[in-house]
Order: structure tokens, then C-alpha cells, then sequence
């Protein structure tokens, strides 16, 4: 298998973790963002690569890694769907951040990137009110909310200050072998 993506993205982070927690072998290749504009229809990272399957969507690629290790992906409706409102939240700040630098425009000079700041505080609100596992093993849904909090801490999209559940909750996923071996590299 080869696995294309860069070190900080959340997406392929996640993807690097089930690689490490199943033991599994894969080649990683760096790719950047000219790079992935080259090499995926979705001009996006992660995408995967395995014989004859091409995945350009780390959900696929999280379903076939778990599926070669024999684990339910999806494990539960209520995980998928932390692991979908992680993915709104990720989604609504990617562009928040892309926008900012490649095209300096920031949130308060479009209506539609307001809304979407307002999204990405309200819904790290809502999931402040919620319990996480304090100690591994990690749900798919958690792992993806602990590559948003780390993601989002490591490229100052926003604090967790006012979210202390959360900032709990990242402060224990921290040290997760898998989670700590993935940590995206300082000045990047
Ligand atoms: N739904 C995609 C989202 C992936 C994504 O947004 N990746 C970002 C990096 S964190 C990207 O490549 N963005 C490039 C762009 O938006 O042009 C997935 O889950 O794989």
C-alpha cells in the first residue's frame, strides 16, 4: 500500500494512526498541496493506493484499513456521527485557514466564512458537553476529534480555553503512543 499525504494534515493523520495501531505496511509519500492538485481528482490528501484500489477519501481509506485488520468501520451510528460532526468542524476551519493564507481574506469578509467560524465554534461547544474515553482503546469518532484538536491547537485556529473537556480530553489522547507518534513537526 502506499499512503499519500502530508505530516500535518488531520485527515492523514488519522490515517497514519490505524496504519500504526494495526501494525499494518505502508509505504508513505509525502505530497503537498501542488502536489496533490496533481495526483488526485479531489486535489486533496489523504488518497491510497493498494494493487487496483484507489482511494481518494480518508473515510474509505479509514474502512479499508480497518477492514484488513478485521474491525468494524463505522463501529456504532453514534460514532459515525462524532466522527461526521469532527468532519464538519474540520472542513468548515480547512477553508477558514486555506482562505487566510493563500488568499488573505479573512472570516469577517464573507458572510459565508462567518458562518462558518460561527459553525466551528458551536459545534466544539457541543462537543464540549460531551464525555470521551480518558484512556485507550479509541473510538474511530475520538480519534478523529483528537487529530481536529490537535490540528486546530497546532495551526492556532483556535484555543481550548473555554473548552475544558476537550482540552481534558486531548491532554490524555496525548499520550497514546499512536497519537504521539503522528504529531505533526514544529515550523511547518
Ligand atoms: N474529505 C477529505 C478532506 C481532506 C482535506 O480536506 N485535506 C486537506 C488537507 S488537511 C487538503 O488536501 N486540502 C487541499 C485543498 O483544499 O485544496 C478527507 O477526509 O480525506
Amino acid at each position: 500500500m502506499k499512503l499519500y499525504g502530508s505530516f500535518t494534515s488531520p485527515f492523514v493523520r488519522h490515517c497514519r494512526i490505524a496504519l500504526l495501531e494495526d501494525n499494518l505496511d505502508c509505504e508513505f509519500i509525502e505530497t503537498d498541496f501542488d502536489a496533490s492538485a496533481q495526483k488526485s481528482p479531489t486535489k486533496k490528501v489523504p488518497f491510497l493506493e493498494d494493487g487496483d484500489i484507489q482511494l481518494t477519501d480518508s473515510a474509505s481509506i479509514l474502512m479499508h484499513l480497518r477492514q484488513k485488520a478485521g474491525k468494524p468501520f463505522p463501529e456504532s451510528a453514534t460514532d459515525f456521527n462524532l466522527f461526521c460532526e469532527v468532519n464538519t468542524i474540520l472542513d468548515a476551519s480547512v477553508v477558514l485557514f486555506f482562505m487566510e493564507k493563500r488568499d488573505q481574506l479573512m472570516p469577517e469578509s464573507s458572510i459565508y466564512l462567518t458562518r462558518n467560524a460561527a459553525r466551528v465554534d458551536s459545534a466544539l461547544a457541543h462537543l464540549n458537553s460531551q464525555n470521551f474515553s480518558m484512556a485507550a482503546p479509541y473510538s474511530d469518532g475520538e480519534l478523529r476529534l483528537a487529530c481536529l484538536l490537535g490540528w486546530g491547537v497546532y495551526r492556532q485556529r483556535f484555543t481550548l480555553d473555554k473548552y475544558p473537556q476537550l482540552q481534558g480530553f486531548l491532554e490524555a489522547v496525548k499520550k497514546y503512543a499512536p497519537f504521539e507518534a503522528t504529531t505533526p513537526p514544529e515550523g511547518m
